[in-house]
């Protein structure tokens, strides 16, 4: 399998320039970017350096079943063509703690890397303060190179130039920076996590604050990444919102990050709200970063979209990104992501990923997915997005879930995966169902008949099986599990539905109109 669907990927061994760590030649059929598992990217950070396009990213090096950001080093990526998916990848080419004496190893979040007016490279890096007292010990960084491929070293010695010390840098984790030099010189630096955007002035030294700085308010949504740039005398802030609903434009499900914007004529504001330039990828996290390189604009971001990837093993993915000038100020178009060429899907029972989902609980708490239910994806540690869930403060004894098919459909087996926080007979919590049962559409709803025994275990599928039957829709009706306390609340993370043959899987277009409803 690795090497069908890495056939694309050219690797030389090339040339390690002064200051550099060990560089290698890629060369890729599409995103994401690095995809075969060996690096993992996330945040990228794009620039313009030496007639070259570079993104600086951070690496995801969390294990499989680890829901951290284990991240220890920041990478370079180099193209004189995005289209030509030739990059040289520079793995490894500054780690916190050897820049910045005062900075615990690891953490390693996202940064950026721009040309000062001294034409040398400054990098912004949110790094964890190896002694502080502070509660949250995240503080902004600044290091300081002639070439994007170093040496770097600290170009404020005396410490961070954002931490809990800093007024405007208080009771908010100081991550996720960006910097904007104006036309007239002047710099700008914003950063901000957890619904917090601040932004402050920097002198033309590129590290001394000017001035107290001031939260940044308007953009609807916002939760962290922001993104600074300026187009046309207006100036846009890109970042990652979580404005979440059923009807959201953004996101339908609150851990799941969509690329919102907003613009402004000034660069403290005010700033309006404009709209999506990117939808929720397959990471939770999104980040964006925007660049013009040879007059065409790029969005950079990440997804979990490369071998064995996750939410906390991300990958860098880049496309293009178009401007509508109809309109003023110029809109961002929605941009429209692309993957390398992926391999067939091997044929299979199951057809659960032609029908659109529905539950009892409809509108979903936000923090879960309806989606994720025939998404065929199963984790050792899924997050609430991995997951329809129903879990509220007062849990019904019964839920159900529901598929619908465009027409009808012949099945004679089905797999669900239970999700649980706590053990079986809880009455709080997730835990998983007393019982559960397959109904069908005929005529009103039945319960299948002659089907088997319906396992409860959660953390792996339970199958069932039954004579066949046909119909259009599909309901997995959930006893709840309970005591004096009440009932739990359920979640599954994957329910698939068998057909009698295997077939090519046919997966319904996730923006398509659900399925009507049976009844
Ligand atoms: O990579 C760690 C954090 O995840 C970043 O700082 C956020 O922007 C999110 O992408």
């Amino acid at each position: 399998m690795k090497n069908k669907l890495f056939a694309g990927i050219a690797l030389v061994m090339a040339v390690t320039p002064a200051g550099a760590q060990e560089a290698r030649q890629i060369s890729v059929p599409g995103n994401p970017i690095l995809a075969d598992g060996d690096y993992y990217s996330a945040d990228p950070a794009p620039f313009v350096a030496d007639g070259a396009l570079w993104i600086v990213a951070g690496r995801d090096q969390a294990a499989p079943d680890v829901n951290d950001f284990v991240m220890g080093q920041w990478q370079l990526l180099k193209t004189n063509d995005p289209k030509s998916g030739k990059w040289t990848h520079y793995p490894d080419i500054i780690r916190p703690e050897n820049v910045f004496a005062w900075a615990e190893e690891a953490r390693a979040y996202a940064g950026q890397i721009i040309q000062g007016p001294d034409k040398r490279y400054y990098f912004y890096a949110p790094v964890l303060e190896k002694n502080s007292d502070a509660k949250d010990r995240f503080a902004i960084g600044v290091a300081v190179a002639d070439s994007p491929t170093g040496p770097w070293r600290d170009a404020h010695p005396s410490g961070p130039i954002l931490s809990q010390h800093v007024p405007v840098a208080k009771d908010i984790q100081n991550i996720d920076p960006t910097v904007l030099i104006d036309d007239d010189g002047r710099v700008y630096l914003y950063w901000g996590t957890f619904g917090q955007l601040r932004g402050i002035e920097l002198e033309r030294d590129m590290v001394t604050l000017k001035g107290g700085g001031q939260a940044i308010e308007g953009l609807t949504g916002f939760f962290e990444a922001p993104w600074i740039m300026k187009r046309k005398g207006v100036y846009y802030m890109l970042y990652a919102g979580n404005k979440a609903g059923p009807t959201s434009d953004c996101t339908p499900a609150v851990y799941h990050a969509c690329i919102a914007y907003g613009t402004a004529t000034a660069p403290m504001g005010p700033w309006t709200y404009r709209g999506v330039a990117l939808k929720p990828v397959s990471s939770t996290t999104s980040h964006p970063g925007a660049v013009e390189f040879k007059g065409q604009w790029y969005l950079v971001y990440h997804t979990a979209d490369a071998k064995d990837g996750g939410h906390f093993r991300r990958s860098v993915a880049i496309d293009k990104m178009e401007w509508d000038d109809s309109v003023t100020p110029a809109r961002i178009r929605t941009v429209v992501p692309t993957r390398r060429p992926q391999p067939p899907l091997p044929p299979t029972r199951n057809i659960a990923r032609a029908a659109s989902a529905t539950a009892s609980n409809e509108p979903l708490p936000v923090q879960y997915w309806i989606k994720a239910l025939n998404d065929g994806v199963t984790k050792a540690a899924p997050l609430p997005p991995d997951l329809w869930g129903s879990w509220s403060p007062n849990n019904p004894a019964t839920q159900w879930i529901e598929y619908r098919w465009d027409k009808d459909v012949t099945i004679d087996g089905s797999r669900l995966w239970f999700w649980n926080d706590q053990p079986a007979g809880s009455g709080v919590g997730v835990a998983p169902p007393a019982a559960w049962h397959l109904e069908y559409w005929h005529q009103g709803w039945k319960p299948v008949p002659g089907a088997g025994t319906y396992g409860t275990q959660p953390g792996g599928f339970q199958a069932v099986r039954f004579p066949p039957v046909r119909t259009r829709c599909l309901r997995a009706v959930l006893n709840a599990s309970g005591d004096d306390k009440g009932h739990a609340g359920l979640a599954v993370q994957e329910w698939e539905v068998l057909a009698p043959k295997a077939a090519r899987p046919v997966v319904r277009d996730r923006a398509a109109k659900p399925a009507p409803g049976c009844g």
